[in-house]
C-alpha cells in the first residue's frame, strides 16, 4: 500500500499547505495526492518499456534482454528520451509558430487589438536577418520577419536563421557535427520517423538526432517565440509584482489565466481594463476584475504588466480550492485534466481556448487572434456572470504573498550594467573574472508532486547564492523563489554571499533575477552568447562558469530545452528520477545511453546531461563545475568573503550606529 505523506512532505509552501489541508477536509483529490497512490511503472520509468509497436510493449527487465524485434535496452532508451525531446520541442514551437502568425496579422492589420509595442527589438531582430529597416513602416519590417519566421517551421533545407546568433565556435561544432537544423517541423517529424519500429538503431546516431531536434527548438522556435512576444507585447524591464495565492482577491471577480502563451493573455489584460468590464463586473456586485496567473503564462503578464502570479504548477489545483476563483481560463500546455472535477466542487468555470485543446467538461471559447479582444471580453463576461454562483462559506484564501521584481530580459541585463551610455557585460564579466561573482546558475523547470513542492529550487538557490553564484530563473522555479521572496532586493541580500552581494547592491539588483518564462530560456542562451562576445570568458559558451538546473522537472519541454542547452555547451542537471536510469540492480549490462549524455555529449559539445536526485550533491557537482571552469580559463580561484569587506558591507556595520556617530565615522565629523 502506498504511503500517503504529511501535509509538509508535499510542499515547503505555507499557502499551499492550507489549501491542502483544506482539501483534506472537503476530502477533494489533488496531484499530491493522486502522487501518493500512483505508485510510478518502475520499468517505464527507468527507460526500459518500448511501446513503438503492436508486437510489445516490450518490458526488458532481465540481463541481456531483448525486445520481439531485437532492440536492445540502449535502443529503446535512446528512442524514448528522443520522443520527449520531439514532444517538447513541438510544444515549446508551436507555440513559436502561433506568435509569427500572430505577428504577420498584426502586421497587416488583421489582429483586432494587437499593435507592435517594441519597435527597437522589432529593428534589432530584422537586423540580425538583414531585412532592410531604412524608411520602413514598423509593420513593413515586421510583415518580413514574420515572412521569415514562419517559413523557418516548414523550412526543409539549410539551416534555421536564429542559429548564425550563436558564437562563431558554436555555430562551427554544430556544422561539423551536421546538427544545425534545417527546419522546426522537419526535425521533429524525422525525430518521430527514426524512432519508429525498425529504424535508427544507433543508440548515438538516434541521440545525435535529439540535438538537432533540440537546437530547432531553442535556437529557431523557442527564440522565435520570445523575439515575438517582445516586440508585440515589449520587451521586459524590472516591475513590481507579486506572487502566491494571497493574490487572490475575496471582493474581486478572480480570473486565473493558465497556460502559456501571451497571445491570449495580454488581450485579457487589456480586456479587463477596459471601462466595460469594469462597470460589467460592478453591476455583478464585484469591486472589479482581478486577474492572476499560473505557469509560464503568468511569468509572461507578469514581468510585462506586472501582473501577480497566483502560483507555480502545483498552484493550479489550490487556486481552484481557495472557492473564489470565477474562471480559470487556460489555452495550451501544463494543464491538468483534472482541473474541470476539482471545479465541480465549487462555481469555478474551466475555460479552454485554444483550438489545440479541450477538456471534456470544460466551457470551450476559442480564442481567434483576428478578434482577441472580443473573445478575451465574451471570456470575462462569463467569468463576471459566475461570481453571484459563489459559495461564499466555502473561501479560503490563503493571507500569504510575496513582492518581487521581475522582468530582467538580456536587454535589460545589458543596460542595467552601465545605463544607456555604456550598456555592456563587461562589470558582469569582470565580477566574474575577479571572483565576486564564482559563477552563474539558470535554475529553471517545473514542479513534480513526486517531491516536496519547492523544496528542491529553494534549497539549490540558497546554497548557490552563499556561494557568490549568481542565479537566473525562468518557468516555475522562477515563481518558487518569487514565493520567498528571494527576488527582492533588501529581502534576498541577507542570503547571499558577500561578494555577490556587493555586486548586488553595486548596481541595485535582485541576487536572483527572473528572466521570463521557459520559453525565454533562449534569453540565457543570449546572455551566454553576450557575456562571450564580450570577452574575458573564453571564445564559446562552454568556457563559461555557468551551470544549467532543474531540481524539480516533469515535462517534456524541460528535457528539450536540456538537450539544446547541453548542445550550446552548459552543463544541465536534472533533479527528481531519471528517465533513463535502467535498474542497475535488476540490468546490469548497460548504461551506455546515461553515459553518452554525459561523457560522451560532453566530449563534442562541451555540455552534458546528468539526473542527480539528491540536492546536496547537485550543489556540489554544480560549485565543482563552476570551479573547473574558472580554472581552465586562468580565473583565480574563488574565495569565501574575499570581497565585500569595503564600502557597502561597511556601510551596514554603521548604519547600526545613532546618525551622528556615524557621520563621524564615515565623514570624520565632529558630532554637534
Ligand atoms: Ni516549463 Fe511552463 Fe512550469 Fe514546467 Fe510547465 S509551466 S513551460 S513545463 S510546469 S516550468
Amino acid at each position: 500500500m502506498p504511503k500517503k505523506r504529511e501535509i509538509n512532505e508535499y510542499s515547503t509552501d505555507p499557502a499551499a499547505q492550507q489549501m491542502l489541508i483544506r482539501a483534506e477536509e472537503l476530502g477533494i483529490e489533488t496531484a499530491f495526492t493522486r502522487a501518493d497512490k500512483m505508485v510510478p511503472c518502475n520499468i517505464g520509468a527507468a527507460g526500459m518499456c518500448c511501446k513503438q509497436c503492436g508486437m510489445g510493449p516490450c518490458r526488458l527487465t532481465k540481463s541481456g534482454e531483448v525486445g520481439v524485434c531485437g532492440a536492445t535496452l540502449d535502443t529503446m532508451q535512446a528512442r524514448n528520451l528522443t520522443r520527449s525531446i520531439a514532444a517538447g520541442s513541438a510544444a515549446h514551437s508551436d507555440h513559436g509558430r502561433d506568435m509569427a502568425f500572430l505577428l504577420k496579422a498584426t502586421a497587416n492589420g488583421e489582429a483586432e487589438g494587437y499593435t507592435i509595442q517594441d519597435i527597437a527589438k522589432l529593428h534589432m531582430v530584422a537586423s540580425y536577418y538583414k531585412i532592410p529597416i531604412d524608411k520602413r513602416s514598423p509593420e513593413e519590417i515586421a510583415n518580413d520577419l514574420a515572412d521569415l519566421y514562419i517559413s523557418q517551421f516548414g523550412q526543409q533545407r539549410g539551416e534555421v536563421v536564429p542559429a548564425i546568433r550563436a558564437p562563431k565556435k558554436r555555430q562551427q561544432i554544430w556544422r561539423e557535427q551536421n546538427v544545425i537544423p534545417r527546419g522546426v517541423d522537419r526535425e521533429v517529424v524525422e525525430a518521430l520517423h527514426r524512432t519508429h519500429i525498425g529504424d535508427d538503431q544507433d543508440p548515438e546516431h538516434i541521440l545525435n538526432h535529439a540535438i538537432r531536434t533540440a537546437l530547432a527548438d531553442g535556437w529557431a522556435g523557442s527564440m522565435i517565440a520570445t523575439d515575438i512576444s517582445d516586440i508585440l507585447f515589449g520587451t521586459p524591464a524590472p516591475i513590481l509584482g507579486q506572487a502566491n495565492l494571497g493574490v487572490i482577491k475575496e471582493d474581486m471577480v478572480n480570473v486565473v489565466v493558465h497556460g502559456h502563451e501571451p497571445s491570449l493573455s495580454e488581450m485579457i489584460v487589456a480586456a479587463s481594463q477596459t471601462p466595460e468590464i469594469i462597470e460589467y463586473a460592478k453591476a455583478a456586485g464585484a469591486k472589479g476584475v482581478n486577474l492572476s496567473g499560473i505557469c509560464c503564462t503568468a511569468n509572461e503578464i507578469l514581468m510585462r504588466q506586472g501582473v501577480p502570479a497566483a502560483g507555480n504548477f502545483l498552484h493550479q489545483e489550490l487556486a481552484i480550492l481557495t472557492g473564489a476563483v470565477e474562471a480559470m481560463v487556460v489555452d495550451v500546455q501544463c494543464i491538468m485534466q483534472a482541473l474541470v472535477g476539482l471545479a465541480q466542487n465549487f462555481h469555478t468555470k474551466i475555460i479552454t481556448t485554444s483550438p489545440k485543446v479541450k477538456i471534456t467538461g470544460a466551457t470551450h471559447i476559442e480564442f481567434d487572434e483576428h478578434h482577441a479582444l472580443t473573445v478575451a471580453k465574451n471570456i470575462l463576461k462569463v467569468a463576471i456572470d459566475n461570481f453571484k454562483n459563489r459559495e461564499v462559506s466555502k473561501i479560503r484564501i490563503p493571507q500569504i504573498k510575496e513582492d518581487l521584481i521581475p522582468g530582467f530580459s538580456h536587454e535589460y541585463i545589458n543596460y542595467m550594467l552601465g545605463g544607456s551610455y555604456r550598456a555592456s557585460f563587461r562589470p558582469l564579466n569582470d565580477a566574474i573574472m575577479a571572483g565576486r561573482i564564482r559563477g552563474v546558475a539558470a535554475i529553471v523547470g517545473c514542479n513534480n508532486p513526486r517531491s516536496s513542492q519547492d523544496y528542491l529550487h529553494n534549497k539549490v538557490v540558497r546554497e548557490l547564492l552563499k556561494n557568490d553564484v549568481l542565479v537566473v530563473q525562468t518557468g516555475c522555479g522562477a515563481i518558487a523563489s518569487a514565493k520567498l521572496g528571494l527576488m527582492l532586493g533588501e529581502a534576498g541580500l541577507s542570503e547571499v554571499g558577500s561578494g555577490l552581494r556587493e555586486v548586488c547592491e553595486t548596481i541595485g539588483i535582485p541576487p536572483v533575477l527572473h528572466m521570463g518564462s521557459c520559453v525565454d530560456n533562449t534569453r540565457i542562451l543570449t546572455v551566454l552568447t553576450q557575456m562571450v562576445e564580450e570577452g574575458g570568458l573564453g571564445d564559446d559558451i562552454d568556457q563559461i562558469p555557468a551551470v544549467g538546473l532543474a531540481p524539480e522537472w516533469m515535462s517534456e519541454k524541460a528535457l528539450a530545452i536540456a538537450t539544446y542547452c547541453v548542445a550550446s555547451g552548459a552543463y544541465v542537471i536534472f533533479g527528481g528520477a531519471s528517465p533513463v536510469s535502467g535498474m542497475p540492480d535488476r540490468v546490469n549490462d548497460s548504461d551506455a545511453v546515461l553515459k553518452y549524455i554525459s561523457e560522451g555529449w560532453e566530449k563534442i559539445y562541451g555540455g552534458k546531461l546528468e539526473f542527480i536526485p539528491d540536492p546536496q550533491k547537485m550543489i556540489e557537482a554544480t560549485l565543482a563545475h563552476i570551479d573547473k571552469k574558472r580554472a581552465a580559463l586562468g580565473l583565480p580561484a574563488w574565495e569565501r568573503d574575499k570581497f565585500g569587506r569595503s564600502g557597502d558591507l561597511r556601510m551596514r556595520e554603521l548604519e547600526k550606529l545613532p546618525l551622528a556617530e556615524r557621520r563621524e565615522a564615515i565623514y570624520g565629523l565632529a558630532a554637534d
